[in-house]
């Protein structure tokens, strides 16, 4: 027999129409859209964004590059990142390249990537906000200019537009950046032994540092992943020097070291602690170093923060952030649904954290995660049109106690034009145009298939896997694999932690495969079909009884999809109904609902209180209350607030 060799990953086309609607959506709306917000042509009022900070305009983001290049005059406007709105957007157009090739965009972007290179400084430095209005401020208060993070954000682009287009400027303004960085930051006598108060460059530096090759940026990658939380006083200490009181973005200086992950090293840190963006980053930026440096302990702080976010921290959709205070973590099992924050940014950033951990190990949990991510906590991001955004994901929500309690005002209950901080929209963006990138690891002589997203994948040249299925509406998964070298190799398929039942055929034999760590692995050695059913079920979950938001609660599920009731199919008072475990539960396909994309939608059966008279007395003595029986309608979590503005839940009273 033929010894194996190496296999390699040559392409993936995605064919899912669940997924292609979306890629596609964010090629036609959501892309233009956004260049012309960017441009400040879109006419978007910012106004309903609770948070926009009191900020009018929509963006300015490319007009600062245009000041920053000489092109224009003025001030910088918008935060000291705006910068990163226009590379995470110039990043999904380049993924986007490689499934819809778009030429008219490619000018807007090659022309984009001409502006960068003249707004960069002569040294390689990139920050409009500092060349514009702060140039004696470079690298002075790292807590909060966020330089590094927008820098890492435009290396993040830079190499995915080389990688598309091959664009070598693009990558040129990223080494020229990393290479900026690498001169001023290192413990050398005359470099800033520091940080980023928003990892970020991590990550950003251990990409190029795969695409060139070039150890220098690894280097600095791990330098300041071990550097951080080193000197606690660092962000002090710099902030006294840069005068206690200018502070570039007022309230910062306030927060708790934890929330820049800086109150102790990295190996110290026993938990997921501070801004949950911030944390996820780091983790991604922690992964991909531990990865390609063999370090431990990098690894150890890998697995406990991923143990404490997933076991202890994460909504049943997959949101994270439980504050809106410091958009951050709190303590563990703190999961209320109707004050919390679930930033769109970090659940693509929890995404970004699997997707490096499964290129560690392959265990099951990481692709559960991503899964749980994409089909819920990031999807919700987005509206079905493409032109309006979540930055917050409640998973209870009432547009009169967003309006009435300040302590929910950050709560939307419909999705925004834009925001002040607009982080989201293009992250969100930037994810489901690279999905392709997310399906597959190869660990020596195993493919892991790790979602069921239809797809066609070619290994090589001449090993090819064909992924077909109706998935999350159906469960049957169906796998064409042609090997044309005949020579032999493994094939993981995860199985979903909420599938308990599945029926596996090989070659139209039913066959049993162990679960190993979330996947089953077959020997592939010629042309083999696979035939994979997952349990399909309607769920009724419930949550630890450690997490007292959901103590006497159950929420619906459907293979990874998550779902909510709506005030527009369910009377409100939301709070009014009960379902109890075992309650009768309907799925159907409806295809004509929400402008025929269509949607699986649940009826669950329920009882309602009526509601009681307004005037009836506050409080008296308990008794039991008649309930009618009613039926539920219930939509995936990801499309609500799509229709008419009203109440949401997805944790029902328990009967
Ligand atoms: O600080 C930059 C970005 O703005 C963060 O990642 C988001 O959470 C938002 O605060
Ligand atoms: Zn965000």
């Amino acid at each position: 027999m033929e010894t194996a060799e190496k296999i390699e990953l040559k392409e993936v086309y995605i064919t899912s129409d669940f997924w292609n609607n979306y890629r596609e959506l964010v090629v036609k709306e959501v892309l233009p859209y956004q260049w012309q917000v960017m441009n400040d042509t879109a006419n978007v009022a910012i106004s309903a964004d609770p948070q926009n900070n009191g900020r009018d305009k929509n963006s300015h983001a490319v007009a600062n590059l245009k000041i920053a290049a000489g092109e224009m005059t003025g001030h910088h406007y918008g935060f000291p990142f705006q910068d990163t709105d226009v590379y995470k957007w110039l990043e999904a157009a380049a993924y986007s390249f490689s499934y819809h090739p778009n030429p008219d965009l490619q000018k807007i972007t090659d022309n984009l990537i001409e502006l960068i290179a003249s707004a960069q400084d002569d040294d390689g430095y990139l920050s409009t906000y500092f060349q514009i209005d702060a140039p004696e401020r470079k690298f002075k208060r790292l807590q909060q200019s966020h330089e590094l993070y927008t820098m890492g954000h435009y290396i993040e682009a830079g190499v995915a537009y080389y990688q598309s287009t091959g664009n070598e400027l693009s990558l040129e303004i990223a080494t020229r950046m990393a290479d900026c960085i690498d001169s001023n930051f290192g413990n050398d006598e005359n470099k800033i032994s520091g940080y980023d108060g928003h990892p970020e460059i991590e990550l950003a530096l251990s990409r190029l540092y795969e695409q060139t090759g070039q150890k220098k940026y690894l280097a600095l990658a791990k330098y300041f992943l071990k550097e951080r939380g080193k000197d606690p006083e660092f962000f002090d200490e710099q902030d006294r020097v840069d005068g206690w009181d200018n502070d570039i973005l007022p309230g910062m200086r306030d927060l708790p070291r934890s929330y820049y992950q800086a109150a102790e090293p990295i190996s110290e840190q026993k938990t997921a602690d501070g801004h949950a963006v911030r944390v996820v980053y780091l983790c991604t930026g922690m992964a991909y170093v531990a990865r390609f440096t063999g370090d431990e302990e990098l690894l150890a702080a890998c697995h406990r923060f991923w143990k404490d976010i997933v076991r202890r921290r994460m909504y049943i959709t997959g949101n994270i952030g439980s504050t809106t205070i410091g958009e951050a973590f709190t303590y563990d099992y703190d999961l209320p649904n109707d004050t919390m924050y679930g930033e769109t940014c970090a659940s693509v950033g929890m995404a970004f954290f699997a997707r490096q951990m499964l290129k560690i190990e392959p265990k099951g949990e990481y692709g559960d995660v991503l899964e749980k991510e994409l089909f819920n906590g990031a999807l919700s991001g987005m509206s079905l049109d493409g032109k309006h955004f979540f930055y917050v994901n409640p998973l209870e929500a009432d547009p009169i106690a967003s309006r009435g309690n300040p302590g929910k005002s950050h709560v939307l209950t419909h999705r925004a034009d834009w925001f002040g901080c607009a982080c989201c929209p293009a992250n969100l963006a930037r994810l489901i145009t690279s999905l392709d990138q997310y399906l597959y690891t190869i660990e020596g002589n195993v493919i892991l298939s790790h979602q069921f997203v239809s797809n066609e994948a070619t290994f090589g040249d001449e090993v090819k896997i064909a992924q077909t299925n109706n998935f999350p509406w159906d469960g049957n998964i169906h796998y064409e694999i042609k090997d044309e070298r005949h020579i032999p190799f493994t094939l993981g398929i995860r199985i979903p932690s909420w599938s308990t039942n599945f029926d596996f055929r090989e070659n139209g034999r039913k066959v049993r495969h162990p679960v190993v760590d979330g996947f089953i692995y077959i020997e592939i050695s010629d042309s083999t079909t696979i035939d994979l059913d997952l349990d399909m079920e309607v769920k009724v979950m419930k949550a630890s009884n450690r997490v007292a938001s959901d103590f006497g609660k159950l929420a619906i599920q459907r293979g990874p999809i998550v779902y909510a009731a709506e005030e527009v199919d369910n009377s409100a008072p939301l709070w009014l109904y009960k379902v109890t475990p075992n309650a009768e539960t309907t799925y159907k396909f409806n295809d004509s609902l929400f402008n025929g994309n269509g949607v699986g939608i649940i009826q669950i059966a329920a009882t309602k209180e009526t509601l009681e008279k307004d005037g009836t007395p506050l409080y008296r003595e308990a008794t039991t209350q008649e309930e009618n029986s009613v039926d539920m309608r219930l939509i995936p979590y990801y499309a609500w607030a799509n229709r008419e503005n009203g109440q949401m839940r997805v944790w029902l009273n328990e009967k």
